[in-house]
């Protein structure tokens, strides 16, 4: 990898609908924490040509776009020190993406689990876009020539793969884009409210918390999550659980939550209570609902305000779409002449 001081950074999310509390925990909060270090060397972008791969209603993208921009602003992205964009202002991206689909084996593709999981999700509309995500993927990476990726688990594999096309292209044409890597936070993968057996995500209705849910939304969100059935008062059949690591993947789940919205004191009084046999569920989820709440209060806030006035997210967004545009036409022009084109 190149020395730190040159390390290029990026990511991008999807404008698919309000950020969760898996994108902040698995991504976003990384990002504010990365930007000082990374500053004008960290390019984070709003997958709009990602998003067509499933089922939307395009009256709905422009207004997607700019709450995604909206919240990751919220949130605490500077766009100073971050490159914000959006993804098809930089058409260069899918020129690299064909490029790179002549050199990416079918077979490895097929292997990609997000494809499978996502496939099985819409049954009806398993489009070539679908498919060949994680190719586009690899081009938005290596389209600035980023060596670091800060993202969930769920996308590792696809920056694995992006290394493999980054080393196929490289053997074939000569030394020209970084082996990239994930740069993952200590909670990368929020499991589902619903099914704590899978990750929130976007689009599975009663999965996920949404930043932007008022403290009531979060109430209820957190009332409708799997637990299990004990241990408890009440429950004295049940065998007591001293260890924490036999939790149920549910109770687990909001744990995690705690560990990263509460005190210290909190943790440590329900850990007491669940290895007692005393603790009662619905107290762990309303504190928890109490402490996000609380933690996402500002981001409501400026939220709100940044979606009273779009006209500032747009002239951030045009700005960024400036500087990663002469960065991918330098790219598209090394490329063009590498592979033989002009
Ligand atoms: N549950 C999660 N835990 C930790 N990180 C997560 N990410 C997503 N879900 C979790 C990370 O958030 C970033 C942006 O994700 P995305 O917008 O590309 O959407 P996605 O991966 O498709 O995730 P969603 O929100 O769950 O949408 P759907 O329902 O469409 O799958 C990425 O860095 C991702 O790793």
């Amino acid at each position: 990898m190149a020395e730190k001081s040159k390390i290029i950074l990026l990511s991008g999310l999807q404008p698919t609908g309000p950020l969760h509390l898996g994108n902040y925990l698995g991504a976003v909060r990384n990002f504010v924490r990365l930007q000082d270090e990374f500053a004008g060397r960290f390019f984070v972008f709003v997958a709009d040509y990602h998003s067509l791969t499933e089922n939307y209603d395009p009256k709905e993208k422009q207004n997607q776009i700019l709450m995604l921009g909206a919240e990751l602003l919220a949130a605490g992205l500077d766009p100073k020190k971050v490159t914000l964009y959006v993804q098809s202002d930089i058409p260069e991206v899918t020129e690299l993406c064909w490029v790179f689909n002549t050199v990416t084996p079918i077979s490895f593709l097929e292997r990609m689990t997000q494809f499978k999981d996502k496939a099985s999700r819409q049954k009806e509309n398993i489009n070539m876009g679908l498919f060949d995500y994680p190719v586009l993927q690899a081009a938005d990476i290596l389209l600035p020539k980023a060596a670091a990726v800060p993202v969930g688990e769920d996308q590792v594999q696809h920056v694995e793969l992006t290394r493999d096309i980054a080393r196929f292209f490289n053997r074939k044409f000569g030394e020209t884009f970084p082996e990239s890597k994930p740069v993952l936070t200590a909670t990368p993968r929020v499991m589902s409210l619903s099914e704590p057996e899978k990750k929130m995500s976007k689009s599975i209705p009663g999965s996920f918390i949404s930043l932007s849910d008022s403290p009531e939304e979060i109430k209820q969100a957190l009332r409708r999550a799997v637990t299990d059935t004990g241990p408890g008062p009440g429950r004295s059949d049940l065998p007591r659980r001293s260890d924490l690591q036999a939790m149920s993947p549910g109770v687990a789940n909001l744990f995690g939550l705690l560990r990263e919205f509460g005190t210290p004191e909190d943790v440590g009084a329900m850990e007491r209570a669940y290895r007692g046999g005393t603790i009662k569920y619905v107290e762990l989820k309303d504190l928890l609902a109490a402490r996000i709440a609380e933690y996402f209060s500002e981001f409501r806030k400026k939220r709100a305000q940044l979606l009273k006035n779009p006209s500032a997210v747009k002239k951030i967004f045009a700005a960024g779409g400036k500087k990663i545009r002469a960065i991918a036409s330098k790219t598209m022009r090394e490329v063009r002449q590498k592979v033989g084109l002009r």
